[in-house]
């Protein structure tokens, strides 16, 4: 019987006041169909993806839109991700699709209708052909380009959203297309030309910030940051040491560095247009695993828990990431991503119990967090098999079910926090995996440190 001091958020329970929850996703990975992009191309070439699927059908969002607003009433969310395609709304160049545009229009208006209000992600991962075939984030013009994508959507869509994400991941982005090179366009080993696509991708991000920011007063505007914990494999080996700075640092340092005040580190150059100043007013981050450095590739420990692709499961990191990031670039923080490849639903609800009951406790500034992913979609290179969703989603059928996890992610939406009940209900008795257990473990996202 509960005592008159009790309350429904008693440990292991605990509340999240201030912070926001909801979800995330991306154009390419949930809408389906032909749009003529790099992914497109590159998952119809044989072996690229290695279940074989595409990005044609992925979960048919396109033609689902108003279901799967249903869908996130259910989940009792007022956060919505989403993503916008390029290629479709300018499938050749500077030439506008007025039928797409609408579609994003109506998707908007239609979120707002329900209650849910939208961040908008302007690039993620996926360019229009015609961008790619052309060098892409390589050419000269891609900033000229990029701006006359951007101001067409602002002038379009910039009465619906008033929150906005203009990259998304640009370190994960240029590591695989240019180093490891199992993405588009599949270079391998070149550092040299994945710096330089990042540095034009920061100057793309404050040209973008301040467009948005004349065009539509307050908005607000960060890029998605994928940011991970880099650890020394082991400690007392100087080799490792030095490695897991040097990975941090061209990963994610100089490059938060540039998109934020706009002061480009070496191994960047500082454009002669750039300004330092802030450009942010979010700082978002992608969260996901802690990386295990050797020396020149990073890696993931043994006998550390891990999830269904092999990536570790470091809950603390995400608050060792963001206090890093808030000590240098103060200000509100938006969990951007965070989530899990867990086809059996055995471990999602304790990853979520356990990411957000860090965030509970660090009394960071965090005001967003939008759980990895609304529903499983078609995640890249390994294509449909990594099951990421709240909703289960059966590819042939498009049936879209609640998982249990998403059962308890409503609960804590409905809650603002995760009640003693909740825990009893969803969390207890659930382990994770440990590394070397999980079939076709393979690390993502390698970081070269040499
Ligand atoms: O699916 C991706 C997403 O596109 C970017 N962040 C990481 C997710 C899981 O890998």
């Amino acid at each position: 019987m509960p005592d008159a001091t009790s309350s429904r958020f008693d440990p292991p329970g605990f509340a999240l006041p201030g912070v926001a929850l909801g979800v995330a996703t991306a154009a390419t990975q949930i809408e389906g169909g032909e749009a003529d992009t790099n992914w497109h191309r590159w998952a119809a070439q044989p072996g690229r993806i290695a279940d074989g699927s595409s990005p044609r059908r992925a979960a048919d969002h396109w033609n689902r839109v108003g279901p799967d607003i249903a869908l996130l009433g259910e989940l009792g969310v007022r956060h919505y991700r989403m993503g916008l395609e390029w290629a479709r709304i300018e499938p050749s160049p500077g030439r506008f699709d007025a039928a797409a545009v609408e579609h994003y229009h109506d998707e908007l208006a239609a979120l707002r209708a329900a209650g849910i209000t939208p961040l908008v992600t302007l690039h993620h991962f996926s360019n229009p052909w015609w961008f790619e075939s052309a060098g892409g984030w390589e050419q000269r013009h891609a900033l000229t380009v990029f701006a006359r994508y951007v101001d067409h959507v602002v002038a379009a869509l910039g009465d619906l959203a008033s929150d906005w994400v203009t990259l998304n991941e640009p370190n994960i982005y240029a590591t695989k297309g240019w180093v490891d090179g199992d993405w588009p366009p599949g270079v391998t080993g070149s550092i040299r030309r994945a710096q330089r696509v990042m540095q034009t991708m920061a100057a793309a991000h404050i040209q973008t910030y301040l467009t948005l920011h004349r065009a539509c007063p307050g908005a607000r505007v960060g890029v998605a940051n994928h940011l991970r914990v880099f650890a020394p494999r082991n400690r007392w080996n100087p080799v490792h040491r030095v490695s897991a700075l040097g990975a941090e640092y061209l990963f994610q340092t100089a490059l938060t560095r540039a998109f934020s005040v706009g002061r480009f580190l070496a191994p960047f150059v500082q454009p002669r247009d750039i300004e330092p100043g802030r450009y942010y007013d979010f700082q978002g981050i992608n969260y996901y695993s802690r990386s295990s450095v050797t020396g020149l590739r990073d890696g993931v420990a043994r006998d550390v828990p891990v999830n269904d692709l092999g990536w570790e499961v470091y809950p603390q990191g995400l608050v060792e990431v963001a206090r890093t990031i808030n000590a240098a670039y103060p200000g509100p923080i938006w969990i951007t991503e965070n989530g899990t490849a867990d086809a059996a639903d055995a471990f999602r609800p304790l990853f979520l119990y356990d990411h957000l009951k860090a965030i509970a406790g660090s009394g960071l500034p965090v005001e967003r967090f939008y759980h990895w992913c609304f529903t499983d979609n078609f995640e890249w290179a390994d294509g449909e098999e990594p099951r990421f969703g709240l909703a289960a989603l059966d590819y042939p059928s498009q049936r879209r079910t609640v998982r249990e996890s998403g059962r308890f992610y409503a609960d804590i939406v409905a809650n603002a926090g995760v009640t003693t009940r909740a825990h009893e209900r969803w969390v207890l008795g659930q382990h994770y995996p440990m590394a070397g257990t999980v079939p076709g473990h393979r690390p993502r996202g390698g970081v070269p440190t040499a």
